[in-house]
């Protein structure tokens, strides 16, 4: 007999109030363009598409320059989050396409708030994302989301959160552009940071492997985040920030593809795809491949 029939549902938040090149608000058009909605359809998912989170900006909101746009992104990620919470509540599997990475802080306040805190989360990305408005160089909230949803920025939670997320439950795989500061709060906090070269010795299987463990022990919920940066630029070119020396397809997918046959990973984020910035116009179909890659290994769990 056929296992039950998953549905999907598509979240797209098209944003880039997180970061400072423009383009990213393409993201989830360009990746569904790419054809994602027939290659879940062919692999037997059922999709469901919401409607699109748009952030609202507020003329009237002071920018402030240690976190820009912060408002108007947590009063958007008010709104991802409901909708994360809604989606896991009628049994549908929440895939948001961003957008930047400050759509995470929804995603994981979603997950958490569906599975009473029991969240754990695997983190693919170039960088930390685990600046402060104390500690950024720059003022972006894309790369402020761990660091917020676990509770370092003097103790205030983001929107609904009750509990912090622990930050020993999240390992964040591929970095190699952490800033300084980062750096000191990362390893104060416990965070588990796997980069290149720990990938490059044990291999992506034993990797994941590692994360899954941390990150799942004792029947946690997963979030997975992708961060397209994660990947080499040479792949995906189209993204905000890129940093050389990333992660290739084959180990990509296969860690996809295993992420989605362990069964512990309740929400699915792949973020940061900014088409003005592709060079040969495929980062949206790299994109489309992870993601299926996820769910035909969802199917093998299902079995
Ligand atoms: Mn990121």
């Amino acid at each position: 007999m056929k296992a039950a029939q998953q549905i999907v549902e598509i979240i797209s938040v098209p944003t880039s109030l997180g970061g400072n090149v423009k383009g990213s608000e393409l993201g989830p058009s360009a990746i569904k363009k790419a054809g994602l909605m027939d290659s879940l359809r062919e692999i037997g998912f059922e999709v469901k598409e919401g409607e699109d989170i748009r952030p609202e900006i507020d003329a009237r909101c002071k920018i402030d320059p240690k976190a820009r746009h912060i408002n108007e992104i947590l009063m958007t990620d008010k709104i991802v989050a409901d909708a994360v919470h809604s989606a896991i509540k009628s049994k549908r599997f929440p895939l948001l396409l961003g957008g930047d990475h400050s759509i995470a802080i929804g995603s994981i306040v979603g997950l958490s708030r569906s599975f009473d805190n029991l969240v754990g989360i695997i983190y693919f990305d170039a960088h930390g994302d685990f600046n402060t408005p104390d500690t950024t160089p720059s003022g972006n909230v894309h790369g402020m989301p761990l660091a917020l949803v676990s509770g370092q920025y003097n103790k205030v939670l983001p929107l609904d959160m009750k509990k912090p997320i622990d930050p020993k439950n999240i390992v964040i795989i591929g970095a190699r552009d952490i800033d300084q500061e980062e750096k000191i709060l990362l390893k104060k906090a416990g965070v588990h940071v796997i980069e290149m070269a720990d990938i490059k010795t044990c291999g992506i299987k034993k990797i994941i492997a590692e994360a899954i463990e941390i990150a799942g022990k004792n029947g946690r919920r997963v979030h997975l985040s992708v961060d397209i940066d994660v990947l080499d630029p040479s792949i995906a070119s189209g993204t905000g920030t890129p940093v050389s020396d990333g992660l290739d397809l084959t180990d990509m997918k296969s860690a996809m593809s295993l992420l989605g046959a362990s069964g512990c990973v309740g929400s699915f984020e792949l973020a940061e795809v900014n088409p003005l910035k592709d060079r040969d116009d495929t980062t949206a179909s790299i994109a489309v491949q992870l993601i299926k890659s996820f769910f035909d290994g969802r199917i093998v769990y299902k079995r």
